[in-house]
């Protein structure tokens, strides 16, 4: 490969990083394969098509995959650059370790066709000396090769780790916008992933060593992870002192120096639930403020279970409405969500009662199978329930009027809809409510 000629480029893993990157990478002229596990996803991108929400990627995909810039398969072939982009959950040990299965998986299948000058990058989040492992994997798979930090001389394979920050929603302006860590196993790694990345990202790159680099990732969502934890620890204190911590908050934020992020029902998604326990798991008597902040933001969620309990047992006849399932504001994402969790703890013990409004779903996810509770739209919910349970800030949400809101208890767990006061509002509630 010389410098002027375009790289071919494999990228394993097709999901919510793998693919806008295989996308964008082909965009920028590249010929890019595209490998995954599922026969679903290979068939679904093949023809032009996206198994995941993500703004924009649909057209991104199908255009680069019309110019053959971008072919997906389930069989490895040689390329010049190889990005592993596949999740790393926790092992099923309970103990919330690292399990790296998936990584190493695909640095076998990688060493099958690695040849002299190629470059691998993980972007997978992954423990510190991760990125090592595989370098070692792969020199014990492929001795014919010189692998970096163990050959003396040149070595033949480049390696290195480059995290992504990208936010879900905003996934492709930000995996070009924003700034990278490219962490290599040496310098000489460093720089030519650099030279790959320079040719999609506007973002600044900033190089560094491998094992920084993966702590870097992790250093990132445990920061947030903290910040949230202290915005959940303050509105349970609250709680516990009759206080309205929005408010707390809205004025402390008035100090030049103090920016305190918003309480929720919980921290949810698979990144900033998860990653500082890899920190965790690497220093488990150093990280203590990581863990107790883990321990405050899943507390979070048993808090508002809780609460919202005691709320419906305290008003018997009232149909409720649990307001969203996802993750987070304005996606698609239910995995990992303290609001799926909340609403489905409440359809098991109150059944039928429990409605649940998700303009993001066309189903309720399977824990809800048998418990009576049932997905409606927004105008139902506030026509027909007595009260309501806010858990996800959708913009659709935010935008209800009071006035719509007016008689409804609320349980607003995101701090959009203050309690509307005032009388019971249109005379079939009650009739609907008992229905
Ligand atoms: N949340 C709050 N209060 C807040 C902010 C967030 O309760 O003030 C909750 C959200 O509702 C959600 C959770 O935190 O349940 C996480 O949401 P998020 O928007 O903070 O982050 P993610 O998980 O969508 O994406 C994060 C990002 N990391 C950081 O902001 C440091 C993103 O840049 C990463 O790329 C992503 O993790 C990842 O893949 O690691």
């Amino acid at each position: 490969m010389t410098n002027d000629t375009k790289p071919s480029v494999c990228v394993v893993g097709l999901g919510y990083i793998g693919l806008p990157t295989a996308a964008i990478v082909a965009r920028a002229g590249c010929p890019v394969l595209g490998l995954d596990v599922s026969p679903d996803v290979v068939e679904t991108i093949n023809r032009g098509a996206i198994h995941i929400e993500e703004v924009d990627l649909d057209g991104l995909v199908s255009g680069v995959v019309q110019r053959g810039l971008l072919r997906a398969s389930s069989q490895i072939e040689p390329c010049d650059v190889f990005v592993v982009a596949v999740p790393t959950p926790f092992a099923r040990d309970g103990e919330r370790t690292p399990d790296v299965a998936h990584v190493l998986a695909a640095g076998t299948e990688i060493a099958a066709v690695l040849k002299p000058g190629d470059l691998i990058i993980l972007e997978s989040t992954c423990p510190v000396g991760t990125t090592e492992r595989l370098r070692d994997l792969l020199a014990g798979l492929r001795p014919d090769l010189k692998l970096p930090g163990l050959a003396a001389d040149t070595p033949d394979i480049a390696i290195a780790y480059c995290p992504e920050r990208v936010l879900p929603g905003r996934i492709l302006e930000e995996l070009t916008n924003n700034d990278r860590s490219i962490g290599g196993i040496t310098p000489r790694c460093a720089r030519k992933a650099m030279a790959f990345y320079k040719r999609f990202v506007r973002g600044e790159c900033w190089v560094t060593d491998a094992r920084s680099a993966e702590m870097t990732k992790l250093v990132e969502n445990a920061y947030r992870d903290v910040n949230i934890a202290f915005a959940n620890e303050l509105s349970m204190i609250a709680d516990k002192l009759g206080l309205d911590v929005w408010e707390v908050i809205r004025l402390a934020n008035r100090h030049p120096r103090v920016d305190i992020l918003q309480p929720g029902p919980g921290v949810g998604g698979h990144c900033i639930a998860v990653d500082p326990w890899f920190i965790v798991h690497g220093a488990p008597d150093e990280a203590r403020l990581i863990r107790a902040a883990r321990e405050v933001n899943d507390r979070k969620i048993r808090h508002v279970l809780a609460s919202a309990v005691a709320l419906l047992e305290a008003h018997p006849g009232e149909r409720v409405a649990c307001f969203g399932l996802a993750f987070k504001a304005n996606i698609d994402d239910f995995r990992e969500s303290p609001a799926r969790f909340v609403a489905a703890g409440l359809a098991r013990k109150f059944g039928a009662r429990i409605k649940v409004v998700e303009p993001f779903a066309s189903a309720l996810p399977r824990e809800f199978d048998g418990t009576g509770a049932e997905l409606i739209d927004l105008d139902a919910a506030l026509e027909t329930c007595g009260i309501a349970i806010m858990l996800v800030d959708h913009d659709a949400f935010r935008a209800v009027p009071a006035d719509e809101r007016r008689g409804m208890l609320t349980y607003d767990t995101r701090g959009i809809w203050k309690p509307s006061p005032g009388p019971r509002p249109r005379p079939n509630l009650r009739l609907a409510s008992r229905a």
